[in-house]
């Protein structure tokens, strides 16, 4: 049995296995994470993270190979996670951006991770910024980590990173859907990737236009950068990575330390939650208890009041 202690030394010492161990433990939950998370966190929080996300099939995976080329080329590492997309229609799509992704795995300054969707229980988010952390002290200089914008974990994964790309392709109604997906309210930069194709422009202006009506209806943050790429043959690439590095010049210069502990706050409040429902439902004894109350004809309402009703009870006599 690894010891938490030697994990981390291993980590720090750069040893990939060790990596990719400790985020296996984040994702299994496993007890000892925490003790050699504390260890090697010192070294948290140089990197940049940047989270890619968009609607299925987008071009996000086929970015984020360009964009650690382009990465690669400045001599900068850069660490991948990639959350597989959930919904059974992208299931073809997967093994493909296996392929892909893990044709750059034999290169040393780059590490690709990906995270199952299903594999976890309800803390793929929480997961998901650990696996960031432990990347982050082993010393990437840039991390990019890709979900599905469609759930609510995705979006929590994007907004748990430093720059948040939204990445969008030309088609039908595709800047319209994604103002009604709310993908405009994550996105740091707006990626109209596949410049290539046909619609490009529309795509561009029905973003633009998107983003003006938003800025006069509301009292927003700045407003997104619509950046036209093509990851197929790297053009507007260049202009990406600057409109990348100018929001983290400007987070530098402001914000980032406030928001990184906005960040770190919901990563607490994720923690919590899993430990409380593993403290309160870990064990059979409660869930049993519920089933029996349910059993006298109430609704979960009434059974979850009077749960929380013993709960608090509980802990006051223990408190006094
Ligand atoms: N023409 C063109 N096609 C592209 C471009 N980028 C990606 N594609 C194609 O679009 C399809 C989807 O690309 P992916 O990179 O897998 O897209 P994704 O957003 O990662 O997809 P999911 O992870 O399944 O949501 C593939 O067939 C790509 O070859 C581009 O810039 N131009
Ligand atoms: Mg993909």
């Amino acid at each position: 049995m690894d010891a938490a202690d030697d994990m981390a030394r291993r980590l720090l010492a750069g040893e990939r296995p060790a990596l990719a161990r400790m985020i296996t433990w984040a994702e299994n939950a496993d007890a000892r994470f925490a003790a050699a998370l504390a260890l090697v966190y010192p070294r948290v929080g140089r990197a940049w993270r940047i989270g890619v996300t968009g609607p299925p099939g987008a071009g996000k995976s086929s970015l984020v190979n360009a964009l650690i080329e382009k990465l690669r080329e400045r001599a900068s590492t850069v660490g991948v996670l990639a959350i597989d997309p959930s919904s059974p229609y992208s299931g073809g799509a997967l093994l493909g951006d296996r392929i892909r992704m893990e044709e750059r795995t034999t290169d040393p300054g780059v590490y690709i991770r990906s995270m199952a969707t299903r594999a976890s229980h309800g803390g793929l988010a929480r997961a998901a910024v650990d696996a960031l952390d432990v990347m982050d002290a082993f010393g990437f200089d840039w991390l990019l980590a890709e979900t599905v914008g469609v759930g609510q974990a995705e979006y929590e994964i994007a907004g748990a990173a430093d720059t948040v790309l939204v990445v969008l392709c030309p088609g039908a109604g595709d800047g319209i859907q994604a103002m009604k997906a709310g993908l405009l309210e994550v996105a740091d930069v707006l990626v109209a990737n596949k410049s290539d194709l046909a619609g490009a422009d529309q795509l561009v202006t029905d973003l633009e236009d998107a983003l003006a009506l938003r800025a006069l209806s509301r009292n927003r943050r700045r407003t997104p950068l619509v950046v036209p790429v093509s990851a197929h043959d790297g053009s507007g690439l260049d202009a990406l990575l600057a409109a990348i590095e100018a929001h983290r010049r400007e987070l530098e210069g402001g914000d980032l330390a406030a928001l990184r502990r906005e960040k770190r706050v919901r990563q607490v409040r994720r923690v919590v939650g899993e430990r409380l429902d593993e403290v309160l439902f870990g064990s059979a004894g409660r869930t049993e208890q519920a089933a029996a109350l349910l059993g006298k004809s109430r609704t979960p309402y009434d059974v979850a009041e009077e749960l929380l009703g013993s709960i608090l009870a509980s802990t006051h006599r223990t408190r006094a």
